[in-house]
């Protein structure tokens, strides 16, 4: 999965892809360059982040979907916002990114009202405050319950299970620590596809002492791990190395 943000604050490319052109060459390089699902985003989510209104969000999201609309593969929208995924489903994406697993009111509703596959994610707090001293008793066993109820909310309001994956929410409200045990234990998260999303991470800059555009070596060793423990989504924003990573892993798996 290929991250384009097209926002002015990301953590790692912010500014970057804020012009509707510059976002959607990047989306098309992305794809050609092998990912198999693009997921948009019009919000930051990073620690501290600014929350943007909707007619903001989808001001920066619909021009780009609209010009995307030949692409071959899924568009994903990274999305709290129920009025937003109505919209960008009419528009013609496929999957919703929920960084809150659809606890928005409404949210269950947009998404079940549609054929669209949905990510549910584990987040602690809010991106304001998240990063400000997280605390589990138990973080696996947290966010394996934390999941489980969302997939089964998800379930009841009529979303079948093979439109939902799972992600861990690696960095929100978490500490390297707590990315670490999660990541070792990724499997035992969920029977439903996990999706994992590292990339480029605080938790790579604490370990390596590199700042975020120096990453991409970091990123390509944890996206390997993530691979290791189960994961079979990996969003990232270095579609091209990752795809050698895998291509690597899947020879030394014999399932190339
Ligand atoms: N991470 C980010 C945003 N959305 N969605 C899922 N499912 N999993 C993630 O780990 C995840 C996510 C943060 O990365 P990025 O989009 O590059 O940054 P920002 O939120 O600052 O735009």
């Amino acid at each position: 999965m290929g991250v384009v943000n097209i926002t002015p604050d990301s953590f790692s490319d912010g500014g970057r892809f804020l012009d509707p052109e510059a976002a959607v060459s990047h989306a098309r390089q992305l794809a050609a360059e092998g990912a198999d699902i693009l997921d948009l985003g019009g919000e930051s989510t990073r620690p501290g982040a600014a929350p943007v209104s909707e007619p903001q969000e989808l001001e920066r999201l619909l021009p780009v979907l609209q010009r995307l609309q030949d692409l071959k593969i899924p568009v994903s929208v990274d999305t709290r916002r129920p009025g937003v995924m109505k919209a960008v489903l009419a528009a013609g994406a496929s999957m919703i990114n929920d960084v809150q697993a659809l606890t928005e009111p409404y949210a269950l509703e947009a998404v079940a009202a549609t054929g669209c596959a949905v990510c549910l994610m584990h987040m602690k707090g809010q991106p304001a405050i998240m990063q400000q001293e997280p605390r589990y008793d138990d973080v696996l066993r947290e966010v394996r319950a934390f999941l489980k109820e969302a997939v089964r909310k998800a379930r009841f309001a009529g979303i079948g299970q093979d439109r939902i994956v799972v992600d861990p929410g690696f960095g929100f409200g978490k500490t390297a620590a707590h990315n670490m045990t999660l990541l070792r234990r990724l499997s035992e998260l969920s029977d439903l596809p996990i999706v994992a999303g590292l990339s480029r991470k605080s938790t790579l800059g604490k370990i390596t002492g590199r700042p975020v555009h120096e990453r991409l070596a970091g990123s390509l060793a944890i996206a390997l791990l993530a691979l290791e423990r189960g994961a079979k989504i990996l969003r990232v924003h270095d579609v091209k190395e990752t795809r050698d990573v895998i291509a690597v892993w899947q020879a030394y798996k014999n399932e190339s």
